[in-house]
């Protein structure tokens, strides 16, 4: 008999458990990634709450002392990825990477209390203070000026990895010599030219082995770190957090810690507009060593309104641009603007569609009365999947399924919202 597409979501969430976590996908992601895991929390809440919140509480297991949640949790080494552990040496129990990537955790969490019960306003509540401590590690170590603005040291930061968005911080980037071979495994598992290519690679770990030498010293890889740059969809997953960290707050009773997560946020956006592009039509990655600008529209631009960032008239010309980018493919929300040349349908973050972003920029828009684009960006995510199957990412083309299958990320969104 022919499996509903619920049921299919539901067995890879369950297929994808480790016990406790889940993994992306078997083989290419054998470990706990973080925003992964968040949406896979949100998947698993339309099924099964208990599992839900053991998903958060594992990633919080793994957080420093310093507050970062790191972007991997190793929690059993796996030789099927690289770079594993031993690359990272991150000094911690579990060991980990060293960097973090989208403070989602917040917004699950309220989404997740306000659609449960008692039980789910306890779990939410017992992990109150460490996501506090992870937001106050963003707005202290990565934006050590206080500007308003946060900088991501490593692409992989973004969990937008290759997108051309920080072409303009990897140029700079020196590769040591002594960084010898690299066993990629990725490689191995999915078609390469749909990967990172092998330069982008070798910076990636040059990145890597300064924060290692440094050991993990914050400060000094935001001060001096091969690559610096702002990331819209970091800085407006944050933004939104702060605001959702708020209300968790008000709910907690904890007055001193919305004060602050509102100071946050007022800070946050009036420092959005240093990173607008009038020549786009939106915010876009920044350089912050050199002040370079990136040139597309990208789905982290797009993101702007679920954080409520920009004026009025910059949210109307960026509606605009979200608009006109679906009028020019037959999936949305591509991860580069198909009207720009260096748009690359099957590349990964080059261009490809990803369920998590879609279902951010589909809350922002419907919270912003845009209900025909959300609708239509929602019918989008699900067609892909209807089309190709709980893919990694998709081709906004054609819809064809890219990169790894069975994938949590997609299976979970398609429970929580693309149905
Ligand atoms: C991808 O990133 C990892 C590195 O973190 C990789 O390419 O090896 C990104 O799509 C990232 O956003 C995602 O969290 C991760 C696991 O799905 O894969």
């Amino acid at each position: 008999m022919h499996q509903s597409l619920k049921q299919q979501a539901i067995d890879i969430l369950r297929m994808n458990d480790r016990g406790g976590y889940t993994v992306p996908t078997a083989r290419l992601y054998p470990y706990q990634w973080e925003w992964d895991s968040v949406f896979a929390a949100l998947g698993f809440a339309t099924f099964d709450r208990n599992r839900a919140w053991e998903e958060i509480e594992t990633l919080f297991s793994g957080q420093w002392d310093d507050g970062m949640v790191p972007h991997i949790i190793f929690h059993k080494t796996d030789p099927d990825y690289f770079p594993g552990p031993e690359m990272w040496k991150s000094n911690t129990v579990p060991p980990s990477s060293g960097h973090s990537q989208p403070p989602v955790a917040a917004s699950a969490m309220l989404t997740m209390m306000q659609t449960g019960t008692e039980m789910d306003k306890e779990r939410a509540k017992a992990l109150f203070h460490k996501l506090h401590a992870w937001h106050r590690w963003f707005h202290t170590y990565r934006d050590p000026d206080n500007t308003g603005v946060v900088g991501i040291v490593h692409p992989w930061e973004s969990g937008r990895d290759n997108c051309p968005d920080w072409d303009i911080g990897m140029d700079q980037i020196v590769v040591p010599d002594d960084l010898g071979d690299l066993p990629r495994r990725d490689i191995t598992h999915v078609d390469p030219s749909e990967r990172p290519t092998a330069e982008q690679y070798n910076r990636y770990l040059a990145i890597v082995k300064f924060g290692h030498e440094c050991k993990w010293d914050h400060l000094e890889i935001a001060r001096n770190g091969p690559f610096f740059m702002v990331d819209p969809c970091v800085q407006f997953a944050l933004m939104r957090g702060d605001r959702d960290l708020a209300e968790l707050a008000t709910e907690f009773g904890e007055p001193g810690i919305r004060d602050e997560a509102e100071a946050w946020l007022k800070h946050s956006k009036a420092g959005c507009d240093s990173f607008w592009s009038d020549d786009v039509g939106g915010h876009v990655a920044k350089d912050l060593r050199t002040g370079g600008l990136s040139t597309a529209f990208t789905n982290a631009s797009a993101m702007a309104l679920y954080a409520d960032a920009g004026s009025p008239d910059q949210q109307k010309r960026l509606t605009t641009e979200i608009s006109a980018i679906l009028d020019s493919c037959s999936f949305g929300f591509p991860s580069w603007d198909p009207r720009d040349a260096q748009f690359e349908s099957r590349r990964y973050w080059r261009g490809p569609i990803w369920s998590v972003v879609n279902y951010m920029i589909g809350i922002g828009l419907s919270e912003k009365g845009e209900t025909a684009l959300a609708e239509r960006l929602r019918n989008d995510t699900r067609r892909a999947v209807e089309t190709s199957g709980f893919f990694e990412y998709f081709d906004p083309l054609t819809g064809e399924g890219l990169g790894g299958k069975l994938f949590t990320w997609t299976a979970a969104i398609h429970l929580a919202w693309a149905m």
